[in-house]
């Protein structure tokens, strides 16, 4: 006992060598009430933390800065069109590129799916989410056997790099192990975790606590993958395993086209470190990163960072002058996320307030109804203006994008939404191969059945009738 008072008192006095020097000390307020385990729980927390970063942040340093001037100046990108004539390199010469990438073993894949599903109201992994709609697919179902068929396509492996939270991770991993990965080998997946930022108050800067035991901390932002791939050994996987570029992929989209070959033929023939698929937005508000063109770079300003009237600028003709809107995939080229991995300060942080339960100064919790505090993200389309060339592709976001997001219920991005389009989708391939669907029936492909409607036309005999809801794997 006399010990264990011991250690703990030891054990303080080194964080508070830790914490003083930062003004941070009130983390171990509630010090004294800890059993042994809490405060080695603390410990942990406190030691992980990057405080010196943390001061930086709180200076204003290493902040992604005002963007309303940048916004001022943003023009549209130019852009391949998928499928497009005008192009500067024909849609067959793209894919017949991409395809040879492919063949060669040169492309992997990355899955950011840290994210819960909370405007879901699911306290899993958003991964877990059951999405298929005749199947009862979840997300991550529909992405890896996309990954899968990939692979089975070029006949070759396709590692799947998927990045999870500390909320998510173990959730995660037995989630995969007990589906067998969906046919996945197991030395072709790579799970790694992303890292934490703490809150802070928003009026004083002090990193809050969750509970007597815990610091409020939140993932680092999709960003956060940088650093965790290099940490991991992901990255150096990638290269032994002579990958020369990654199609990146968010976990909500279940209408993504896994790495696409007339994408990537863009991505390779431009000789582009960083390429990004965009739809042209319909409303100037619409909830989507704005990529435009400022001093000649490509980057990204996100909705709630440009303001409303000058995303409401027209053309001359009228449309959208900030039109493109990303949809959040990406190709990036190996050796660019090494270069960058290797570079300080590779990526800006972005500040959030954001309402966050913790202890007040006497130790009770508080849920606040107003924004007491600051969180920090980084973003990984913040890598564009680093990369030496970066292009944009824009994509039909009816055949390629339908991100699941908000609660049944709601306007849009709802799992109703979501199922209607991947069944319209799917319908719509099925009647080019000549099979008969009414408009009332539910239909529905596994990427192992078919990846799309040419590979469908080769399966399924034209003249075929569909009746009633089906499943085709
Ligand atoms: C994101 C983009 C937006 C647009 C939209 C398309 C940002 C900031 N905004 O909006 O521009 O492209 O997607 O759907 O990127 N994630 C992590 N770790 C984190 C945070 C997020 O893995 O710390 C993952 C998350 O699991 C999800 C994805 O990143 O797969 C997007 O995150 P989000 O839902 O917070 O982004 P959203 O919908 O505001």
């Amino acid at each position: 006992m006399a010990d264990a008072l011991e250690h703990g008192d030891r054990l303080k006095q080194a964080l508070l060598a830790r914490l003083e020097p930062y003004g941070q000390e009130q983390l171990l307020a509630c010090w004294e009430q800890l059993d042994e385990r809490q405060q080695r729980q603390l410990a942990g927390e406190i030691e992980q933390m990057d405080l010196a970063l943390l001061a930086e942040l709180l200076r204003g340093e290493g902040r992604n800065g005002e963007l309303g001037p940048v916004a001022d100046q943003a023009d549209p990108p130019p852009a391949f069109r998928l499928g497009a004539r005008q192009n500067r390199f024909s849609p067959e010469e793209a894919c017949a590129h991409g395809e040879a990438a492919l063949r060669a073993g040169q492309v992997g894949v990355i899955l950011v799916a840290g994210g819960q599903g909370t405007r879901l109201g699911l306290n899993h992994p958003k991964g877990v989410f059951s999405i298929g709609p005749v199947s009862g697919a979840t997300l991550f179902q529909i992405l890896i056997e996309k990954v899968v068929a990939v692979s089975r396509r070029y006949g070759v492996r396709v590692p799947l790099y998927v990045m999870t939270s500390p909320a998510t991770n173990d959730e995660t991993i037995e989630f995969l192990a007990s589906h067998d990965r969906f046919g996945l080998p197991e030395d072709d997946l790579w799970v790694f975790c992303q890292g934490t930022m703490p809150a802070v108050d928003a009026e004083t800067g002090k990193i809050l606590l969750q509970s007597p035991d815990h610091v409020a901390l939140s993932p680092d932002g999709h960003g956060g993958m940088l650093a965790a791939l290099a940490g991991s050994g992901g990255l150096d996987d990638a290269v032994g395993r002579g990958l020369k570029h990654f199609f990146y992929m968010q976990v909500d989209n279940p209408l993504v086209h896994v790495c696409l070959p007339e994408f990537l033929g863009y991505h390779l023939l431009a000789e582009s470190e960083m390429t990004t698929q965009v739809v042209r937005k319909q409303d100037p508000l619409e909830p989507v990163g704005n990529v435009v063109q400022v001093d000649g770079r490509l980057r990204v300003i996100e909705y709630s960072d440009l303001p409303d009237e000058v995303a409401r600028r027209r053309a001359p003709d009228g449309s959208l002058a900030i039109w493109a809107g990303s949809i959040a995939v990406h190709a990036i080229a190996v050796d660019f996320l090494r270069r960058m991995a290797g570079t300080a300060h590779a990526l800006p942080f972005h500040v959030a307030r954001k309402k966050v339960a913790c202890l007040d100064a006497s130790g009770q919790r508080v849920e606040p109804e107003v924004p007491n505090a600051i969180k920090f993200e980084r973003f990984i389309f913040d890598l564009m203006p680093s990369a030496e060339r970066a292009v944009v592709v824009e994509i039909d976001p009816a055949e390629h994008f339908g991100p699941l997001k908000n609660a049944p219920g709601n306007a849009a991005d709802t799992p109703e939404t979501v199922r209607a389009q991947l069944i319209a989708l799917h319908r719509k391939w099925l009647r080019q191969a000549g099979v008969e669907v009414a408009d009332e029936v539910a239909v529905e492909i596994s990427p192992l059945f078919a990846l799309d409607a040419e590979m469908l036309a080769e399966r399924i005999p034209g003249g075929t009738q569909i009746l009633e809801p089906t499943y085709f794997h």
